[in-house]
C-alpha cells in the first residue's frame, strides 16, 4: 500500500489508541444486563447458581445428546449431580470444551481461580458450597462489570407467584419485569391461574378489562421495569386472537399507564424436539410487518425488540430507523456466538450509531454473567475500535470522553432512556 499521506498516517497511527480507549471505556463502565433469567435472593430458591446449576444448563444439555448415545428420557431421570457428572465427563473430559457454551464453564472456573481440566467436579462443588450466596452475588457482578441485571418474574408461575404476594423485599441488584408468556401464548391453559387470584376472566378472554386490572396490580406490587413475552416465528398482529385483543385491548394500555416499555423476543419455534424439555427450542425467521403495525398503530408505546432470526436482523435495523419508540436489544440465545454478535454489531452500528442495546446475557444461572460480558466485551472491542477507526480516517479521531460517552449510552443510558428513567 502506498505510504499514507500525512492526514492519513494520523489516523494509522490512532488506531492502536483509539483500541485501548475503547477497551478501558468497556472496561471501567459496569454494564446494565436488560434481560436474564436469575431472581433475588428474596424470592427464595428461585435463583439458580453453582457448579452443578452451570453445567446442566440447557445450551449444554443440547450439545450433551449429539456426544453421548443416551436418550433424553434416561437423561432426565438422573439427579442434579448424576445430570452434571455426565455432562462434565462427556463435554470437557472425553471432548475438548470448545463450543461458547462449554468455554463460558471453563472461564467461570477460571475466574474463581478454579482447575479447569480436572476429572470430575469435587473441588468445583466444595468452592461453590463454601460461598456465602449474597457476598457470592456482589462479587459475581463485579466480577462481571455489571451494575443490575434485569428478571424475568412470571405472576402465574406456581412457585414465584406467592413469593410477591407475601411480600418480596425488593433488591436493588435485580429489576423486576412482568414477563406475560402464559397470558398471551397460553391463554386456554392459564386464564384459570387469573381467576384464581380473583378476577373475573373467561377461557375466550372477552373481558380485557379484568386483564388488564390484573396487570395494573401486578404493576404495583413488582414495580416492573418493562412488560416482555417471547413470540413464535409465526407471530401475527394484527390477527383475529386472544393474543393480538389482549395485547391491544390490556397489555399496551397497561405499559401506558404506567409508562413502561413492552418487550418483544420474537422468532421461537417452541418445543420442535420435546424430548430435549428446556432445551427442546428452535428458532424461525419471522414476519416482522407485525412489528410495523404495532409501532405504527401504537406510537406512544416504547417497544424493546430482540428478534432470534439471523435473517431478522437487517429488517429490525430497517424498523428502528423508522420507529424512534423501538429499540433493538441483545444478540439472543442462538444468537449469542462471538462470529454472529460481530455480524450483527456491525451492521447496527452502520445503520443505527449508537442507538441500540448491544447485548444482554439471557444468564439463567448467576456465574454466567461473567464469561458472557467477557466475550461481550472481548467481541465488542474491535467492532467498536473499527468504527471510530473509521470516523477517525474520514477526518475525525474520537476522544477518549466520547468513547465513554458512547460505550455508556450502548450499555446503560439507551435502556435507562426506554423504560422511562434517565441517569
Ligand atoms: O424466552 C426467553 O427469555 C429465552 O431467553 C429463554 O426461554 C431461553 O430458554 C433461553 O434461556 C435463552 O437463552
Ligand atoms: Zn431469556
Amino acid at each position: 500500500m502506498a505510504t499514507l499521506v500525512a492526514h492519513e498516517a494520523k489516523p494509522a497511527a490512532a488506531a492502536g489508541a483509539i483500541l485501548s480507549m475503547v477497551e478501558q471505556a468497556l472496561q471501567a463502565i459496569p454494564f446494565i444486563d436488560v434481560h436474564t433469567h436469575l431472581f433475588q435472593p428474596s424470592l427464595g430458591s428461585l435463583g439458580l447458581w453453582g457448579i452443578d446449576e452451570l453445567i446442566t444448563y440447557h445450551y449444554l444439555e443440547a450439545e450433551l445428546f449429539r456426544s453421548c448415545p443416551l436418550a433424553p428420557e434416561k437423561y432426565f431421570g438422573l439427579s442434579k449431580r448424576e445430570k452434571a457428572d455426565l455432562i462434565w465427563r462427556t463435554l470437557f473430559v472425553e471432548n475438548a470444551p470448545v463450543s461458547e457454551a462449554t468455554r463460558g464453564v471453563v472461564a467461570v472456573l477460571n475466574a474463581f481461580g478454579l482447575p479447569t481440566s480436572s476429572p470430575d467436579l469435587r473441588e468445583a462443588r466444595g468452592f461453590f458450597e463454601a460461598q456465602d450466596l449474597d457476598a457470592h452475588i456482589d462479587h459475581v457482578l463485579k466480577l462481571a462489570g455489571v451494575s443490575e441485571v434485569v428478571m424475568t418474574n412470571d405472576p402465574l408461575d406456581p412457585a414465584e407467584a406467592p413469593q410477591w404476594q407475601g411480600g418480596a423485599q425488593p433488591d436493588p441488584r435485580f429489576r423486576p419485569v412482568l414477563r406475560l408468556d402464559r397470558i398471551l401464548n397460553k391463554w386456554p391453559e392459564h386464564w384459570e391461574a387469573i381467576a384464581a387470584q380473583g378476577y373475573r376472566v373467561d377461557a375466550n378472554a372477552g373481558n380485557a378489562a379484568e386483564v388488564r386490572r390484573f396487570l395494573a396490580d401486578w404493576c404495583r406490587r413488582m414495580r416492573p421495569v418493562y412488560m416482555a413475552v417471547s413470540l413464535p416465528d409465526t407471530f401475527q398482529f394484527s390477527e383475529d386472537s386472544i393474543r393480538a385483543r389482549l395485547l391491544a385491548a390490556a397489555v399496551l394500555p397497561a405499559c401506558g399507564e404506567f409508562s413502561i416499555p413492552l418487550s418483544l423476543m420474537i422468532g421461537v419455534r417452541y418445543q420442535v424436539n420435546p424430548r430435549l424439555k428446556l432445551a427442546g427450542d428452535g428458532l424461525g425467521s419471522a414476519d416482522l410487518r407485525a412489528l410495523e403495525r404495532l409501532c405504527a398503530d401504537y406510537p406512544e408505546n416504547r417497544y424493546l425488540v430482540s428478534v432470534l432470526s439471523r435473517e431478522n436482523q437487517h429488517e429490525l435495523c430497517v424498523y428502528a430507523r423508522k420507529f424512534a419508540n423501538l429499540m433493538p436489544f441483545g444478540c439472543w440465545w442462538f444468537l449469542n456466538n462471538p462470529s454472529i454478535v460481530e455480524e450483527i454489531t456491525r451492521e447496527r452500528l452502520e445503520m443505527l450509531g449508537t442507538s441500540f442495546i448491544p447485548q444482554h446475557s439471557d444468564a439463567r444461572v448467576l456465574e454466567q454473567v461473567i464469561y458472557k460480558w467477557r466475550n461481550t466485551r472481548r467481541t465488542l472491542a474491535p467492532i467498536l475500535a473499527n468504527a471510530y477507526q473509521l470516523l477517525a480516517f474520514d477526518g475525525r479521531v474520537p476522544t477518549r470522553e466520547e468513547i465513554e460517552r458512547d460505550v455508556t449510552r450502548l450499555f446503560r443510558s439507551n435502556f435507562e432512556r426506554t423504560i422511562g428513567v434517565s441517569e
